[in-house]
């Protein structure tokens, strides 16, 4: 029997964290394009990676706390021009390349997004290392894990900070398009600012049959959470027609929004 079996260091029910986090989390800050959304008071690599570490690094993987990522967050707090946040539920690649060619920015296209964009990374009390052999899974452990924390902290700042239009893609081929368990549905919608208007763009599969509409129960739901904070809704069947009405240019990418 090997010692990380005793450590119980392969307890957990997620996949354990990303090799070389701390190398790639250095490599995507040092590499991060200055845009004018990924600025942030000092954009000090050295220091994003140590705050990112010592959030989580020699604690209980399943007691993260919104405290735990602070100073991260403060040091690389994500300010987006208005009208150019877009979200997502179900549908992360879809929203990227809807976002992408018109200028728009989803949370993994700001800083802490991207630096953390598809990782996994928990701790051990007592270690100074991640655990690599697995990490709390959100259903099967507990809730208040590391990566689900970050990502709803992260979220909600995102969400506040949105002014103007936001855009959402959601997913028509699942029975719920709007999820209230999902981010986007319990973090997100109920953060976004009065006068805000949100647009739904709604997917369908192209091999599948609809499911959910603009008119559907789910999308209902999300309306009448929104018409409570005074956010403005707007909904529209169908992102992937729109998506193909575009021509590409003569370099392969799209054009202008028409
Ligand atoms: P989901 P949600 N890389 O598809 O509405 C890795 O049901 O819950 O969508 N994991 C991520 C990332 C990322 N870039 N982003 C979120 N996660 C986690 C952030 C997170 O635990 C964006 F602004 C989430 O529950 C979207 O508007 C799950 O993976 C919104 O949150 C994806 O579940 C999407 O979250």
């Amino acid at each position: 029997i090997h010692k990380w079996y005793h450590s119980g260091l392969n307890r957990w029910h997620g996949l354990g964290s990303t090799a070389d986090f701390q190398k790639i989390i250095q490599e995507r800050c040092d590499n991060y394009p200055q845009q004018i959304w990924s600025y942030s008071r000092s954009r000090n690599c050295q220091e994003i990676k140590q705050a990112f570490m010592s959030a989580f690094i020699s604690k209980d993987p399943c007691k993260a706390t919104k405290e735990d990522y602070r100073r991260l967050i403060d040091l690389a707090d994500p300010t987006v021009p208005c009208n150019k946040i877009v979200l997502w539920s179900k549908t992360k690649e879809l929203a990227r390349e809807y976002a992408k060619p018109r200028g728009l920015v989803t949370l993994e296209d700001t800083l802490l997004g991207s630096l953390a964009d598809d990782l996994h990374w928990c701790g051990e009390p007592g270690s100074p290392d991640l655990n690599t052999w697995s990490c709390p899974d959100w259903k099967k452990d507990c809730r208040t894990n590391y990566l689900t924390v970050f990502w709803e902290v992260l979220s909600k700042r995102f969400a506040e900070s949105a002014c103007g239009t936001v855009q959402v893609v959601l997913d028509g081929s699942l029975e719920n398009a709007f999820n209230e368990m999902s981010i986007f549905g319990r973090v997100e919608a109920p953060n976004l600012k009065p006068m805000v208007t949100l647009q739904a763009w709604l997917v369908h599969d192209p091999g599948k049959p609809p499911r959910d509409s603009c008119s559907g129960s789910s999308i209902t739901k999300l309306k009448s959470i929104l018409s409570e904070r005074n956010v403005r809704f707007i909904c529209r069947d169908n992102l992937r027609k729109f998506l193909k009405k575009r021509k590409p240019t003569l370099n392969g990418k799209y054009g202008v929004s028409p």
